[in-house]
């Protein structure tokens, strides 16, 4: 998908410095309120170095790994296109929610993107403290007169961060 050249690799390098270093500049106010669901670095392009992949596909959160230190963590949001259509089945637009377990079982909101398209990559980037999480789309959809709730389709999965 992401097919790379000998000559164009040095250029891609640059350019997701370039966009690292631009994120890190303009995160710093985010950086000290990582929880209050604030949105992190957002980018597109490629993945970030160090990026954990999040597969969005009808109807699942697939993340390459179900867990992560504490700390900067930065997720790969990946509308995947290895999935058909059935029209008017949905599923043409998934989020990305990082959600945190609170002490009294509920969850809170740290960190989304939305809107991704199929074939579409985001980045989110997040300051996480340990604890129980959920990666999950919380889109829902109206079809004809039906709403789909890709939640209740069995779009989540949980997630942990160690200390
Ligand atoms: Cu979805």
């Amino acid at each position: 998908m992401f097919r790379r050249t000998a000559t164009l690799l040095p250029a891609l390098l640059i350019l997701s410095l370039a966009l690292l270093i631009a994120a890190a500049c303009g995160g710093d106010d985010d950086d000290d309120h990582g929880m209050d669901g604030g949105m992190g670095g957002m980018m597109t392009g490629n993945a970030p170095a160090g990026s954990i992949r999040v597969g969005l596909v009808n109807w699942a959160v697939e993340p390459e790994k179900t867990s992560a230190p504490a700390g900067e963590v930065t997720f790969w949001a990946v509308h995947d296109m290895a999935h058909t259509h059935d029209s008017g089945a949905g599923g043409d637009i998934h989020d990305l929610q990082v959600m945190r377990k609170t002490a009294d079982g509920s969850f809170e909101l740290v960190g989304e993107v939305k809107d991704l398209r199929m074939g579409d990559a985001k980045a989110l980037t997040l300051n996480l403290t340990p604890g129980e999480y959920e990666l999950a789309c919380t889109v829902v959809e109206v079809v004809g007169d039906q709403a789909i709730g890709h939640y209740t389709k069995g779009m989540w999965t949980p997630f942990t961060v160690t200390g």
